[in-house]
């Protein structure tokens, strides 16, 4: 089978005509374009840790770090460097590839830059890829990041361009944009995506994958969030997505960027394991790992890796020289211990 072309010029009948297709028939189309790109039984494995977290002076409303909402979050200055390697070195160990390190910025200051390069060394020394996404960067900000080692940005456009202006005020599209089109420039790889479920109809959500699978490259990771309603923000009260809406945007994105990692983001937490299935099969190949997303809960590690366990699901390898293959074995290893750990009594163990 050839691998489908990438294109950069979907129009929005075609990718509406994507949308309405019937479920079966988006769902293998789906997965007939994913099986041409990778293995479909290969997920990527990211933990993500927030580095500064809450009192943020941006008001995008679904967010409960921002400062302009009463969430009743405890907001913390930016972590020392010590706490976030091991972190990370604890993410490694349960079996994580990737590092995503957030913070609850408008864009990082010159003074908070020398921390966060320094963290970006530290934890890539770990044998880890690294992401951030600490906001708007400048050109030379991006250069920086890059420099220091920085695999990923993440920088998301959230929704359509139409609907954008129901959600954040206090930063522009175009801003979203210029900041992608930095890290782009500085030879970053591009993480970029959206949230579900705040309020957008049809044509906003077809409007916001055109405007990735549009871009001059497209997004290597683009994370799908299902929105993660925070007492406290103005989104609190929004109503459930359908979960087959769900599953179809997962589908249409993996058509529309066939190549690039399509990412089950935030609000796991509230799909049974049946949808998370689902939404693999229609071409997700991405998770984040860890109890924790930024600041609202994420399945238990261990669920996660009896889940992938139960549909025969590995842990994608991160991109390595031959060195560091030993080490890696052993992680996996830990990771099929800890997926399969309560299937089974423990004779070893002496009872309370
Ligand atoms: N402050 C930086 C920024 O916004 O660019 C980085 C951190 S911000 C929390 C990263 C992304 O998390 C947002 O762009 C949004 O897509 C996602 N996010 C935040 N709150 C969410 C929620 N309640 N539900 C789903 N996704 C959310
Ligand atoms: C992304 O698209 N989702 C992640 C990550 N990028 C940084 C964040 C989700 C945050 C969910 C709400 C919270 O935990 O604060
Ligand atoms: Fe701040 Fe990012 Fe939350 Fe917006 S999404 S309020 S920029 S932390």
């Amino acid at each position: 089978m050839t691998a489908t072309e990438l294109r950069h010029d979907w129009t929005l009948q075609e990718a509406r005509e994507l949308f309405e297709l019937p479920f079966n028939d988006l769902l293998f189309r789906a997965q007939s374009v994913h099986r041409q790109h990778f293995d479909p039984n290969e997920v990527q494995v990211s933990t993500l840790l927030s580095i500064k977290t809450g009192a943020c002076p941006e008001d995008c409303k679904y967010c409960p770090q921002s400062g302009h909402y009463n969430t009743g979050l405890e907001k913390e200055k930016l972590l020392e460097i010590e706490k976030v390697v091991a972190e990370a070195k604890a993410a490694k160990q349960k079996g994580a590839s990737r590092f995503c390190m957030g913070a609850a910025w408008r864009s990082p200051s010159k003074k908070d830059m020398p921390y966060v390069l320094d963290m970006v060394k530290q934890v890539k020394s770990l044998g880890l890829e690294t992401c951030m996404t600490l906001g708007m960067l400048k050109e030379e900000q991006a250069v920086e990041l890059a420099d220091a080692g920085l695999d990923y940005y993440n920088h998301n456009l959230d929704t359509s361009e139409k609907y954008y202006s129901h959600i954040i005020t206090t930063r522009t599209y175009q801003d979203r944009l210029d900041t992608l089109d930095n890290v782009r420039k500085a030879g970053m790889k591009v993480c970029c995506g959206g949230i579900m479920g705040m309020g957008e109809d049809e044509d906003d959500r077809v409007g916001l994958l055109m405007q990735l699978a549009n871009l001059p490259h497209h997004p290597e990771s683009v994370p799908v969030n299902m929105l993660v309603k925070v007492k406290g923000t103005p989104m609190e009260d929004m109503e459930d997505l359908d979960p087959f809406e769900f599953i179809r945007i997962i589908a249409v994105a993996r058509i529309m960027m066939p190549a690039s990692h399509v990412r089950l983001s935030a609000g796991r937490e509230n799909m049974n394991e049946q949808m998370q299935a689902l939404c693999f099969m229609a071409g997700a190949n991405s998770i984040f790992y860890g109890e924790k997303l930024l600041t609202t809960a994420n399945p238990e590690a261990d669920a996660d890796m009896l889940l992938f366990k139960r549909l025969g699901i590995r842990p994608e390898q991160r991109e390595q020289c031959a060195s560091e293959e030993q080490e890696e074995e052993a992680i996996v290893e830990a990771v099929e211990y800890e997926g399969t750990r309560h299937m089974f009594y423990d004779a070893t163990r002496e009872s309370a």
